[in-house]
């Protein structure tokens, strides 16, 4: 389906620096200054992790969009990664038409790690420098939902993996795994999902009643759920109140799928806000 006509306006697009992160108090005074246009999009984005997405999302992104993100480059010297939730652009031999392009460094002219288009989720990527361009356009027809990616900032070796059993093969029947994560006191743990597809929802109560994963505050079942899920959801990040996170993988007796992989990493701040990022989600 072809998106509706935009306005004549071929200039809402492109770079907007709005310096916003994660931890800058700057970004409390937003209500005083002007609304960004309603399709601005790219921007600097400076915290330890956040989520960027395509202008609109998840409606169909305009055309003519040029938008750039730059990630990093705080003072930090952890490296990016960057995972992919969603995505759909339009696809065409070579992405000539619209794509996602990422460079390994602050500007085009660094060495390009990769430049998608399509239906299917780019790779997970890991920047070599503290900074990771992500430079999206698209051309004059035809759109599509656009993307959703996480990104976070770690240190070579201070994020730690892990994933089910025999991921990325089918998961064995009849589990119950923990994954308990402890860190020193005053951290808290973030986690990040690399990727997921367990059993979906019962389709007679809509609930996660066959396979399923679970996030708990604490070292035990008993502290607060954090999260529960099932199926192929792309999830968000999550981050424990505490400094101990316990991850709980039931399976039942039949039907695996692949399972989840997972990265976490420690969180020094007792700020939870999200990454601002250019992009206004709000229409003018
Ligand atoms: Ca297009
Ligand atoms: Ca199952």
């Amino acid at each position: 389906m072809l998106p509706a006509p935009t306005t004549t306006s071929r200039s809402t697009t492109g770079l907007l620096e709005t310096g916003a992160t994660s931890w800058a108090p700057s970004a409390a005074a937003a209500p005083h200054h002007p609304s960004p246009p309603p399709d601005a999009c790219g921007g600097q984005l400076t915290g330890l992790s956040g989520e960027i997405t395509s202008p609109r999302y998840p409606e169909s992104y305009p055309n003519d969009a040029e938008c750039r993100w730059n990630i990093g480059g705080a003072g930090g010297s952890g490296l990016l990664t960057l995972v992919f939730a969603d995505f759909q652009v339009e696809g065409g031999q070579g992405c000539g038409f619209d794509y996602v392009a990422l460079f390994d460094g602050p500007t085009t002219a660094a060495p390009r790690l990769g430049r998608y288009c399509g239906n299917t989720r780019p790779p997970r990527t890991v920047s070599s420098t503290p900074h990771l361009l992500l430079l999206f356009k698209s051309d004059f027809n035809i759109g599509g939902r656009g993307f959703k990616a996480h990104f976070y900032s770690a240190a070579r070796g201070d994020d730690r993996n892990f994933s089910s059993p025999r991921y990325p093969n089918f998961y064995p029947n009849n589990l119950k795994c923990q994954w308990s994560i402890q860190l020193p006191p005053g951290y808290r743990v973030k986690v990040f999902f690399l990727d997921m597809e367990l059993e979906g929802r019962s389709s007679l109560t809509g609930g996660c009643d066959y396979d399923h994963l679970a996030a708990f505050d604490g070292g035990t079942e008993d502290g607060s759920l954090l999260g529960r899920w099932c199926g192929w959801e792309s999830l968000a990040p999550i981050t424990s109140r505490s400094n101990q996170l316990l991850l709980v993988l039931h399976t039942d007796r039949n039907t695996a799928k692949r399972g989840f992989s997972i990265a976490y990493m420690r969180q020094v701040c007792s700020s939870s806000r999200r990454v601002q990022d250019a992009h206004a989600p709000r229409r003018a």
